[in-house]
């Protein structure tokens, strides 16, 4: 069984890593391996803040906020583990805030000691009236990423540093199944009009004394316009820009003012820090995460795609969940071949 992963960013490899967990012993061969054109600290997952935390809502779709948790038990499980912080998890506290009164977010469950600010901590926040105290989990992608790679090196996997223009010269190759972990770029592979990018800048900042994260949230601007400040092991990162629609990977000098000025009201101590550098990335927008098997037709014969992509602002947060997933649906067309022995899948 040859399973072909494109994309090197956390699903792409966490989704390697569910699979062989998954089926390393009833499988036999299982050979994997991940093909991309950027490895970390090249991808979007390793710009990413590294953050748990879902959108404050999931409007209806139970199923990514139960992906969502599952993520963060699992991640909570190794904090028992030296081990942890070689993959770029730790705890970390902080405050969701408001300008108006909000229904408790979805993620109340899943994070330790949810609860509603006082008005003595809302009193350090001028402008804000409404909000939650909770602590959560980091998980850095520029750790994370090499940590699984490692992970997965250890078990045979090969990496294969390649842009892949079609899916048929993996088929074409020898390739049994293909995961579509491919995030924001599409490419020349298939056009998906749900998928739009989500352009986000951000500011690393020198700021050992903040360590608290403060994420504000404007019903009206939208999610991410509004600033957000989340220290990291580092530095500290300082965010408040989701520009749907636009493509550009280049920071601009407008965003960075109009975020650093946002910021410094609501925490007025960064005036101090010193600016690392700044960074800009597109989230992978969609209605939903797509994850979901497709059988493609190519000339007479067909082959199986697995695609676990789509998920915004939410990637690290959602990862374990999906892989998880995708690794389940595997199993499903392992089934259908031993059900029909002779087909190619
Ligand atoms: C500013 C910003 C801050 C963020 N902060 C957080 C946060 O705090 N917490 C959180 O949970 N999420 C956050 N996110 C969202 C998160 O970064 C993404 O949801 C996540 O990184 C998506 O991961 P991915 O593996 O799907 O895609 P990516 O990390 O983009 O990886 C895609 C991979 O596919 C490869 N690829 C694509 N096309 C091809 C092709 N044709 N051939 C070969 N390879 C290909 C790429 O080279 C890459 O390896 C943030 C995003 C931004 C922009
Ligand atoms: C399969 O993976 C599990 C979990 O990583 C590991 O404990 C087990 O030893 C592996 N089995 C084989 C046959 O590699
Ligand atoms: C693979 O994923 C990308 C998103 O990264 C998507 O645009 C494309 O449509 C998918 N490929 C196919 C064949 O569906
Ligand atoms: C898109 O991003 C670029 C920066 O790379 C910026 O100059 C431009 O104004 C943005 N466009 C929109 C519509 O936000
Ligand atoms: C870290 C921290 O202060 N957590 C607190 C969150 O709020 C609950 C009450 O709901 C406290 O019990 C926790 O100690």
């Amino acid at each position: 069984m040859r399973v072909a992963v494109i994309g090197a960013g956390v699903s792409g490899l966490s989704t390697a890593q569910s699979i062989l967990e998954q089926y390393n012993s009833s499988v036999i061969p299982l050979t994997i391996e991940v093909y991309a054109d950027c490895f970390s600290p090249q991808t979007t997952s390793d710009g990413a803040a590294g953050f748990w935390q879902p959108y404050l809502y999931d409007k209806g779709n139970i199923q990514e906020t139960k992906w969502c948790k599952e993520t963060f038990d699992y991640l909570l499980s190794f904090l028992h583990s030296p081990d942890s912080i070689k993959m770029g998890i730790f705890l970390e506290s902080g405050y969701n805030l408001c300008c108006e009164p909000a229904p408790d977010p979805c993620f109340k469950e899943s994070v330790l000691g949810f609860r509603q600010l006082t008005e003595r901590e809302l009193a350090l926040f001028p402008g804000y009236c409404y909000g939650w105290f909770n602590t959560s989990l980091m998980v850095e992608g520029k750790t994370y990423l090499p940590w699984l790679m490692d992970w997965l090196q250890k078990r045979g996997v090969k990496f294969h540093q390649r842009k892949i223009q079609s899916f048929n010269e993996l088929v074409d190759s020898g390739v049994d199944v293909i995961i579509n972990c491919t995030g924001v770029r599409s490419g020349a592979l298939h056009p998906d009009p749900e998928l739009r990018p989500g352009r986000g800048q951000i500011i690393k900042v020198e700021a050992p004394w903040l360590k608290h994260w403060i994420l504000t949230h404007n019903f009206k601007s939208g999610t991410y316009n509004s600033p957000y400040i989340i220290p990291g092991s580092q530095s500290v990162v300082v965010g408040g820009c989701f520009q749907i629609g636009n493509w550009s990977e280049q920071n601009s000098d407008e965003d960075h003012k109009r975020i650093w000025e946002a910021a410094c009201q609501l925490e007025p101590s960064l005036k101090h820090a010193r600016i690392i550098e700044d960074w800009s990335g597109l989230r992978p927008v969609r209605s939903k995460v797509r994850l979901e098997r497709e059988t493609i037709q190519s000339g007479s014969s067909s082959f199986e795609v697995i695609h676990n992509y789509g998920h915004g602002g939410f990637g690290l947060t959602i990862h374990r969940g999906c892989a998880q997933e995708a690794a389940r649906i595997f199993g499903e067309l392992l089934n259908l071949r031993d059900q029909r022995p002779k087909s190619h899948l």
